[in-house]
């Protein structure tokens, strides 16, 4: 009784009194995270000569952990480092690089639970998700694995005799990663275990508040590319601010640049990289639709629509923003949503049965209010929520709106799902391509003239054109990404790995004459 009495009281006492760091010191560190002098660069050796940043929990905006950041000469000699190390990893055949990013995929999946609980604590989604997240890079990696028996080049028939064509993949040498918060560890995975299985150096630029995702991850590329014999230089670090982002995409030793973020900074990453003739994938904003058609089933949609508009509090890329309902099945859908809204537990997102943590900082609480004003202001009403409830905890919200309202074209980021009716499946389309972004969209119905016309060319122009499942929670094999204000960037699945390539057009002369193309004659 007694030892049990002592139990709770020591578990309350942490929970209590505790510093975050404290509570999850084993998850630290086992991680190698320390509490204050992290150095969040690492092209080789740890090191950092930026500013101190903090780690913070969004849970009550309590510094985590403190970490050395990255400046902008860290960056420049970062960047030859991974050039020196991209030397020797390129000589390896495909097959054995494959056989490396299997090895980082084990480091991950003995990590799973801690890394996915730093995830949590850093950046603010829920256990699951976080552990999610990781889960996507081990898929990621499994994937590159496979793709090591398969970066295959084309022979292509020459029209001249005694002459052979075909495309090599070569790798371009350094990818610059600049990922954003919501996804600390998944989007770089995307990017790094792709550009590695192609035989490039990664240098990784995280967003400024989860330099402890990215410290952890890269410990683990560390150990493993040196039981390799290989350079740790080859997947290096850089964390700091937008100084360092910007350095990352004007240097011409990055020769890819993969940018994650807003539209509004992505379009000047795009530019400043064209500029000096570097390659980018740019994913940006979202503005995701979900249509929902009389003739679908209703409870399904209603479960998708949760996932998707309430999962990550709102802050996935992929997060459902508008909702266009047929009109005939709006009333009843409303209902259904309303009761699942009121039934969602809003916490601490390592405690189980949370659904919805806190947003990433306190900028995004303002975003949330300043967003519902301008609903209110534009005639629009709130169905559900539209609270902020202190600290960084809001209340996610149905409104309903016009599709033509100015509140509805922007991303917010936060979790408000503006509901909308239609008539026709032509309104509904069109209603879902009229948005500046293209990013994800998904249809909800049963009937095959429905879907056809949807994933068409008259249908949904985003990246990501989904039927009967929410807008999120892509799976890796695809490739991912979205059109117009989105950036027009793939990454992850399909065919992505041929953007992080040199594709070399290589016509070989073996007929010991010459015979020229198009048949000329020039003697
Ligand atoms: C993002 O929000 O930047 O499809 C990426 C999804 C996840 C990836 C989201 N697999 O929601």
């Amino acid at each position: 009784m007694f030892r049990q009495t002592r139990a709770i009281a020591s578990r309350f006492y942490r929970a209590r009194y505790l510093s975050t760091f404290e509570r999850h010191r084993d998850t630290f560190d086992r991680l190698g995270i320390s509490k204050a002098g992290n150095k969040g660069v690492f092209d080789g050796e740890w090191k950092g000569s930026g500013s101190i940043i903090p780690a913070v929990n969004p849970v009550n905006n309590e510094v985590i952990a403190e970490v050395v950041s990255g400046s902008t000469n860290d960056l420049d000699v970062a960047l030859d480092r991974v050039s020196e190390a991209q030397k020797q990893w390129r000589e390896l055949t495909v097959p054995k690089r494959g056989q490396v990013l299997l090895a980082m995929r084990d480091a991950l999946v003995k990590n799973l639970e801690p890394l996915g609980k730093v995830v949590s604590l850093e950046m603010g989604k829920i256990l699951p998700e976080g552990i999610g997240e990781i889960q996507e890079y081990v898929d990621i990696l499994e994937y590159a694995l496979g793709l090591s028996r398969m970066l295959n080049g084309q022979v292509i028939p020459s029209e001249r005799p005694g002459h052979y064509m075909l495309e090599t993949w070569n790798p371009l040498g350094t990818v610059g990663v600049i990922s954003a918060f919501n996804f600390p560890v998944a989007v770089y995975g995307w990017n790094s275990a792709i550009a590695l299985v192609a035989g490039n150096g990664v240098l990784w630029k995280p967003a400024p508040t989860t330099p402890l995702c990215s410290i952890a991850i890269t410990r683990l590329l560390e150990k493993t590319l040196r039981e390799h014999q290989l350079p740790p230089a080859l997947c290096s670090l850089v964390t700091g601010g937008n100084e360092v982002g910007s350095a990352l995409a004007s240097d011409p030793r990055a020769d890819l640049v993969s940018f994650t973020g807003s539209t509004k900074v992505g379009r000047e990453v795009g530019k400043v990289v064209q500029g000096r003739f570097g390659k980018s994938i740019l994913e940006l904003g979202g503005n995701n639709a979900l249509i929902v058609m009389d003739d679908c089933d209703i409870d399904l949609a209603a479960r998708a629509i949760l996932f998707a508009a309430v999962g990550t509090a709102g802050q996935r890329c992929t997060t459902t923003r508008r909702l266009i309902v047929h009109e005939s099945v709006y009333d009843k859908l409303m209902d259904k949503l309303v009761k699942a809204y009121s039934q969602v537990k809003i916490g601490d997102p390592l405690e189980a049965g949370v659904l919805c943590g806190p947003l990433h900082t306190s900028a995004a609480v303002e975003a949330y209010k300043d967003t519902l004003e301008k609903v209110k202001q534009e005639g629009g009403e709130i169905l559900y929520g539209g609270e902020a409830l202190g600290g960084n905890f809001v209340k996610p919200t149905l409104t309903r709106v016009k599709p033509d309202m100015q509140v509805v074209q922007n991303e917010a980021f936060v979790p408000i799902l503006h509901t909308m009716t239609f008539k026709t499946l032509d309104e509904a389309i069109s209603i879902n391509n009229n948005v500046a972004q293209g990013l994800s969209s998904s249809l909800f119905t049963n009937k095959p003239e429905n879907i056809f016309k949807w994933i068409g060319p008259a249908g949904s122009d985003c990246g990501i054109i989904n039927v009967n499942i929410p807008t999120n929670g892509a799976e890796i094999g695809g490739a991912f990404g979205g059109e117009k204000a989105t950036g027009g960037g793939r990454e992850s699945g399909s065919d992505a790995w041929k953007q992080y390539c040199r594709r070399g057009t290589c016509t070989i002369n073996y007929s010991g004459a010459l015979p020229l193309a198009q048949g000329i004659s020039f003697e």
